[in-house]
């Protein structure tokens, strides 16, 4: 199975970028949440990138405990909390869709993990016996379609490529027109990195979007926005700017392996509340990780197994 050993892979990566409760918490282990132990967890979490709406959610939760909860260890009742925030963003991408194919646009600023991010989702794709078009909708870099026709290339998807300079949402109309009579099951679209400010670039995103909707008025079937968890509370703001002009459907939080805190999923999950498919820990296609609440949490505390 090439996809399993998620948990133990992210518990050891998100360590590896010295994982921000398991550090922060460790003096916190023997002790009850009395209030000075709680004002020193709010701090903890605000400078976790977990921001200020969830921050006082699980400070009141941890206050205010159940009876059951008031049982639980400490940490362990921070889990659960943890657990409960982020339980409505799992929901896992399905590739269901009442056409075909199902269409994925792929947005989000530079440098997030975009082109990468497609390569390895496509690589789940083609595991499971899907057919892959990858449409290179970034005509702005050349070496754009380079880096996604490799992972084309590895993982058995089609590529459709125009020159550097083309009209993107040409190349993303001449993709889907070809995945459709090819009977292709998913296409992605790649788009260029973009400032969630720049309102002439994110006018370009609106025309792509309006392109594939003419195709097929179900599409796109996910608008997958992709944020670096090393950016913290700027990623918020991205967020909610490529949401109001797309309607994004799905997160992909890539770079947990780095030296981010894993706050901002906490941020992302009370304040957003759109739905995180994957977590990215590495380069590699076997780096994305499906999001599971339990699991995160879970690997964010160092916990055992349960
Ligand atoms: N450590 C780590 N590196 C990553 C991850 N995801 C992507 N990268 C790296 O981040 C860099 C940028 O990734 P790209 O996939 O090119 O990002 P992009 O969003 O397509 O960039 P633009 O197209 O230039 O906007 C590359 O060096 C990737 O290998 C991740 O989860 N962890
Ligand atoms: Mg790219």
């Amino acid at each position: 199975m090439p996809f399993s050993g998620a948990v133990s892979k992210l518990r050891s990566r998100l360590s590896k970028g010295s994982a921000w409760l398991t550090q922060d918490l460790l003096g916190l282990r023997a002790r009850r949440w009395d209030e000075v132990a709680l004002e020193e967890l709010e701090t903890h979490l605000l400078t976790a990138d977990v921001g200020v709406d969830a921050t006082e959610w699980l400070i009141e939760r941890l206050r205010n405990p159940s009876r059951e909860e008031a049982a639980l260890e400490p940490v362990e009742a921070l889990e659960n909390a943890i657990v409960e925030l982020l339980r409505p963003v799992e929901q896992p991408l399905e590739l269901s869709a009442p056409t075909r194919p199902f269409v994925i646009l792929v947005v989000g600023v530079n440098g997030t993990g975009k082109t990468t991010s497609i390569g390895k989702l496509a690589t789940r794709c083609t595991a499971t016996g899907l057919s892959v078009m990858l449409a290179a909708g970034d005509t702005f870099r050349a070496a754009a379609v380079e880096q996604l026709s490799i992972w084309a290339e590895r993982c058995g998807a089609s590529l459709m490529a125009q020159e550097s300079g083309a009209d993107p949402a040409a190349v993303v109309h001449d993709a889907l027109s070809s995945a459709k009579s090819k009977g292709v099951d998913v296409l992605i679209a790649d788009t260029a990195g973009r400032l969630h400010t720049a309102s002439g670039l994110m006018d370009e995103l609106k025309k792509i979007n309006r392109v594939i909707g003419r195709f097929d008025d179900s599409a796109p079937h996910e608008t997958l926005l992709i944020l670096d968890a090393s950016q913290g509370q700027n990623a918020l703001a991205q967020a909610q700017e490529f949401n109001k002009a797309l309607g994004v459907t799905g997160l992909v939080i890539t770079k947990l392996d780095g030296t981010a805190k894993g706050g901002i999923l906490l941020a992302v999950a009370r304040q957003l509340g759109i739905p995180v498919r994957f977590l990215a820990v590495g380069e590699q296609a076997e780096d994305l990780i499906p999001f599971d609440a339990a699991e995160f949490a879970a690997a964010l505390l160092q916990s055992e197994d349960r």
